[in-house]
């Protein structure tokens, strides 16, 4: 039903984000046309034309990502974690096949090394093809990509990173592996002490219980733990958390201070914005105290 919707909406010009995940709610985006659409072992991939926030990923029916505001995303979710940690010089990416959290982490010139293992090699390809402006980060010599399971790749790694950042889709599909306590004591054990996790952690509003979920399981494995929440104009609810976890200290506030030309690149990250994310309101900090 939801699809058959979604297909009378695409052919009035509107892409429109009908999920389960999120029932009687959906974002919409006027689309131009239909860039390209096929299906990977794993999911389906499209991408659309949008008429006001350039091109835009679509995996299996929910948007990922538009050219005018992946920004936001990328930015917090790499640099939150990368500048709560002092010196982070070993860095694991798991998932986002697109490019942009690889992007805002190599801006670091702590990183010496970044591993980067996604489930499916096609999305790599058509981001390449479509989000060069995002996908560039795959260009950078630090990276080692890893064609697998996340799950799978984490479990072979025993203290080898600074900072782990999971850059999954939600827990429905290829990504519900990566919202489970297995995946998070992989997690643990991958890193290097004093190490700094970070994954997509769904939305408060939408998703109350895997936010609780996701909070309980990093105040039981970890040092500290702490939710944050990013404004993404085209995700469903406008905004999304993140959850971070770390091995050493609360990670609230930046560690180090930001370098100057970096600072002048970024469009939503800053060291205030990173102390303010953190900032709940009552009713989420209820979800993830609980
Ligand atoms: N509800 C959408 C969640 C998407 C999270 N992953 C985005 C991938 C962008 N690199």
């Amino acid at each position: 039903m939801a699809a058959e919707v979604q297909e009378e909406y695409l052919h009035k010009g509107w892409f429109s984000e009908i999920n389960e995940m999120w029932p009687g709610i959906a974002v919409s985006i006027g689309v131009d046309k239909k860039l390209f659409s096929a299906k990977s072992r794993y999911q389906q991939i499209d991408v659309y034309q949008t008429r006001s926030h350039g091109k835009m990923l679509v995996l299996d029916g929910i948007i990922q990502l538009t050219e005018q505001d992946e920004f936001a995303y990328h930015e917090m979710m790499a640099h939150l974690p990368l500048m709560a940690h002092p010196n982070p010089e070993r860095v694991l990416v798991i998932g986002g096949g697109d490019g942009g959290i690889l992007r805002e982490a190599g801006r670091h010139d702590t990183v010496r090394r970044m591993d980067f293992c996604e489930i499916d090699e096609k999305v790599i390809e058509v981001s390449r093809r479509f989000f060069p402006e995002t996908a560039c980060g795959f260009n950078d010599e630090r990276v080692h990509i890893h064609i697998e399971d996340g799950d799978t790749f984490v479990n072979r790694c025993k203290s080898c990173y600074d900072v782990i950042i999971v850059d999954s889709s939600d827990p429905v599909g290829p990504g519900e592996a990566l919202f489970r306590r297995p995946f998070y004591n992989g997690l643990k054990q991958a890193l290097a002490p004093g190490g700094i996790i970070c994954t997509q952690g769904e939305s408060s509003f939408l998703h109350p219980e895997w936010v609780r979920e996701l909070s309980q399981i990093t105040r039981e494995l970890f040092e500290a733990s702490a939710y944050a929440t990013v404004i993404v104009p085209t995700y469903t609810g406008g905004h999304i958390s993140i959850c971070t976890a770390s091995l050493g200290p609360a990670l609230t506030v930046p560690a180090r201070p930001m370098d100057k030309d970096l600072q002048a690149r970024l469009k939503y990250y800053s060291p205030e914005v990173h102390k303010a994310a953190f900032a709940l309101p009552p009713f989420a900090r209820k979800l993830v105290e609980a």
